[in-house]
């Protein structure tokens, strides 16, 4: 009885092993591709950092607004050289809380005055607020930023278009 015990024991111990180290494995692929969800604290800063043209009217918004959303992290090396977890929210996130139609084309003008022109349904566009944790400042490319994750590795390889990359974004003109 006792060793028909520790022989079930035995075999239990090693499927849960090789369960568990499935599960970590999962865990690990999803983090390279797909944004998970993040449990970090949203900011309270409610000084503008970014500001929404519409037809009718401009709006300024805060860390504290866009962080109010639900919030994911993904880790990269971006190729202005930084590296690590980027967290932020989903484009069309921002965009359904703004009350902006999804199908809008948006011009994006940064801080240097580059400018793009995004649609928000060709692709999974992740608006980072914070690298590993910290708010992006404009000195790291913020004070936020548009990543593709699903595009990161072909970045990271230089076989991607990264136009539609815009960092250091000041306005988003809903066209
Ligand atoms: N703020 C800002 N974002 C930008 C750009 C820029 O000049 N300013 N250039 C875009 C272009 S054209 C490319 S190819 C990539 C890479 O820019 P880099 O070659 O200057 O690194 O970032 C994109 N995002
Ligand atoms: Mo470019």
């Amino acid at each position: 009885m006792g060793r028909f015990l520790s022989f079930s024991i035995r075999k239990y111990t090693w499927w849960l092993l090789a369960v568990s180290l499935n599960l970590f494995a999962t865990t690990l692929q999803a983090n390279e591709v797909e944004p998970v969800p993040s449990t970090f604290v949203p900011s309270q800063d409610t000084s503008p950092i970014l500001i929404v043209d519409t037809q009718e009217e401009r709006r300024f918004i805060s860390r504290a607004e866009i962080e109010s959303l639900p919030l994911y992290a993904t880790t990269l090396q971006h190729f202005k050289g930084p590296q690590g977890s980027f967290a932020g929210v989903w484009l069309k996130d921002l965009l359904s809380a703004q009350d902006i139609d999804e199908t809008a084309t948006l011009r994006f003008i940064a801080h240097d005055d580059y400018s793009a022109f995004i649609n928000s349904e060709e692709r999974d566009y992740l608006l980072v607020t914070r690298l590993n944790g910290e708010p992006l400042t404009l000195t790291d490319f913020g004070p936020t930023m548009l990543i593709v994750p699903a595009e990161a590795e072909a970045v990271e390889a230089g076989t991607a278009n990264m136009t539609h990359w815009v960092w250091s974004i000041r306005d988003i003109i809903v066209q």
